[in-house]
């Protein structure tokens, strides 16, 4: 299913945005048309291209058939199978995180203020080894005028038996603006994971106090900002060890006079329907934020670099999630930005404080058809094991979810309908996303968190629902030993992946230290969902923390969270790659440590690390089932449940180990 990156591709000049949008949108459809003629494609066809339908504010594909099950409900609220193996259970309220509830705006979403919904981090917020949970909250407008009291963001505090206690009054973390996107870092390099909340209005940025608390510290580092902030990544780009904080702008907002579809605000109608009926208006008609980079100062303030660095997003596109990553593997993170009804943005770090914008020439702007989509949520991993992170975008209802296969030396190639994951997701919405190997047999499967934005939906046979459950694909071999696809998974009725929410945030992580990855999802207006996974395979797994230090060679340090450091375990006869990141899926944080499912291996083989300071260090790994912390140049001075598999019993942690690393 791989494909050679077009020659086309690589001799267009850079003349203007305009131009190299009109010509690699053609070059990337005659390629798409010849390319359909010569392999089979799982793509479904739109009934109604959206010229054609007049889609209004979103960008889509156009209008596809509806899909119904037996019991003609729409397939994005029904498609349930009486048996199969259970992968998710839903434990929301045995976990009581059904006490804590999402609110943006009304339940009538007259205005796109009030459609967005918020992200999830994962944080081990007191070091106790377990992963709690930061909900980040909508508002209200009578909050935001004064005249109601304002709804709390959540920190969840893990109590190491599968429930979960609110402690984020105490903590002083509940933010109580209208808030977007989370990510989790440790910007102050002091051992504590500190909180980034990107709002509507004022950001935030919550310092660890290493006593439960902790205290706002944004206006004194420079970061409020005052119109739309949405998606946020920490990363070191300019390798100096301290953590830079990058943040995108969404639409320039003004409160005073909201775009409703009533009085139309001034926006050509057309960007306040669907199918013709009036719906919010946006992002399309709508002015859009910049994005911004903040670089960190000795002094733990920043500095807005952007327009310095190339990344200040001068075309004002509607930007959501962000991640800092190394696409290239020249040791350097780069960022993506994926931007809602706009092209996708992948700036290549230069390694001399700037970045060159290589979103068209990458591949990673547009879709297999040329287009731009409705990008939301951005999921980042290796899914063929082949060394090279991957990407999965998901988007609109309407349209295509898409796959950017990793060519090497920052290309890619859209390959959702090839690679099995564009038929089912046609009529979802799609935002958080990532590769979980939720079954743990060393191949990254694909996870999608679904919901709408218009409640109007469920007043109309279009095929589609407000509320929507999440999809779960399977990492397969391709057909003939080929590459990999997915294989997408039915929800068994009454499981986790029949659960109906209209989803918008989600992270990835270990909440139970079993070695199996479980999902939070932050849906809109709604009280969260944690997905459980209990997949009954036995198979092993090895989970790393690590802890950045000095390379003696260059006197380089690494940022103490490791953030930036790429991982390749070799185990299993397979060489797996994952990489510590700030971000990603929908304005979201995972679990910020690296997972590596084993499938029948009892040997946990040998992790290479690449550390952000660029120290090499080759580890052998003592046994299977275990969380070990690494810390740069001293080896393995951790492990979590050392002498039974942390399945089996309430992990503590052992006293530092004497395994020593080798230095390349
Ligand atoms: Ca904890
Ligand atoms: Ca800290
Ligand atoms: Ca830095
Ligand atoms: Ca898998």
């Amino acid at each position: 299913m791989r494909r050679d990156p077009s020659p086309l591709r690589r001799e267009i000049e850079l003349t203007s945005m305009q131009d190299i949008h009109r010509q690699l949108a053609f070059a990337i459809l005659m390629l798409t048309v010849i390319s359909s003629q010569s392999q089979q494609t799982q793509k479904p066809k739109p009934v109604q291209t959206e010229q054609q339908g007049g889609m209004g504010g979103i960008s889509s594909a156009g209008t596809f058939a509806p899909v119904y099950d037996e019991n003609k409900r729409p397939i994005t609220a029904g498609g349930f199978v009486d048996k199969g193996t259970i992968v998710f259970e839903d434990a929301t309220r045995a976990s009581r995180l059904s006490t804590w509830q999402h609110v943006m705006g009304t339940k009538q979403k007259m205005y796109i203020l009030e459609t967005d919904g918020s992200g999830v981090g994962l944080i081990d917020y007191d070091n106790d080894g377990w992963l709690d949970i930061y909900l980040v909250n909508g508002s209200t407008f009578d909050a935001l005028y004064g005249k109601k009291p304002a709804p709390h963001a959540a920190l969840f505090h893990n109590n190491h038996d599968g429930t979960f206690t609110d402690v984020a009054e105490k903590a002083g973390v509940t933010n109580d603006r209208w808030g977007f996107g989370v990510a989790i870092g440790d910007y102050n390099n002091d051992g504590w994971p500190d909180i980034f909340v990107a709002n509507y209005g004022h950001n935030r940025l919550y310092r660890n106090n290493h006593n439960g608390t902790f205290t706002d510290v944004a206006e004194k580092a420079g970061i409020l900002l005052d119109n739309w902030s949405d998606g946020a990544t920490w990363g070191d780009y300019d390798g100096d060890g301290r953590l830079d904080l990058f943040i995108s702008g969404y639409v320039h907002y003004d409160l005073a006079h909201q775009p409703a579809s009533q009085s139309n605000g001034g926006i050509a109608s057309s960007f306040c329907q669907l199918h013709g009926f009036p719906v919010m208006c946006g992002p399309r008609g709508l002015p859009g934020e910049a994005d911004h980079l903040f670089h960190q100062n000795a002094e733990g303030t920043f500095t807005d670099v952007s327009t310095k660095a190339g990344v200040s997003d001068p075309s004002r596109y509607y930007g959501f999630t962000a991640i800092f990553v190394d696409v290239n593997n020249d040791g350097r993170p780069d960022l993506l930005v994926a931007n809602d009804s706009n092209p996708n943005f992948l700036y290549l770090n230069k390694g001399d404080g700037t970045f060159e914008d290589r979103s068209y020439v990458s591949g990673f702007a547009l879709n297999n058809d040329g287009r731009e989509i409705a990008s939301m949520g951005l999921g980042v991993g290796d899914y063929n094991n082949d060394g090279l992170v991957d990407l999965v975008v998901t988007d609109f209802s309407d349209d295509y979810k898409t796959l950017y296969h990793n060519d090497g030396e920052a290309s890619f190639t859209e390959i959702g309908s090839e690679a099995g994951i564009t038929q089912v997701p046609v009529p979802f919405v799609g935002w958080g996303v990532g590769f979980p190997d939720f079954d743990n047999d060393g191949w990254k499967d694909i996870m999608m968190i679904n919901g709408h934005v218009y409640p109007q939906v469920d007043d109309h046979d279009w095929g589609t629902t407000f509320a929507e459950r999440p999809l779960l694909f399977r990492n397969v071999p391709g057909a003939n030993g080929n590459g990999r696809k997915f294989e997408y998974i039915p929800a068994v009725k009454g499981s986790g992946l029949a659960t109906l929410t209209s989803g918008r945030g989600a992270a990835f992580g270990d909440l139970f230290n079993d070695g199996k990855i479980d999902v939070v999802i932050n849906p809109i207006d709604g009280p969260p969902v944690l997905l459980k996974n209990v997949d009954p395979n036995h198979h092993h797994w090895v989970e790393l923390k690590l802890i950045g230090g000095t390379n003696p060679a260059n006197s380089k340090t690494s940022p103490r969270d490791a953030i930036g450091a790429t991982i390749y375990l070799t185990a299993n006869g397979m060489r797996q790659r994952e990489d510590v990141m700030a971000g990603g899926s929908y304005i979201s944080s995972n679990d910020q440590r690296p997972h590596f499912g084993l499938g029948d291996a009892t040997d946990a083989g040998t992790a290479e690390i690449h550390w952000p300071s660029g120290a090499v260090e080759s580890i052998k790994l003592s046994a299977v089932d275990r969380i070990f912390t690494i810390t740069e140049g001293k080896g393995i001075t951790a492990i979590l449940c050392e002498k039974q598999p942390c399945t089996a019993a309430k992990p503590r942690l052992t006293p530092p180990h004497t395994t020593r690393p080798v230095r390349k």
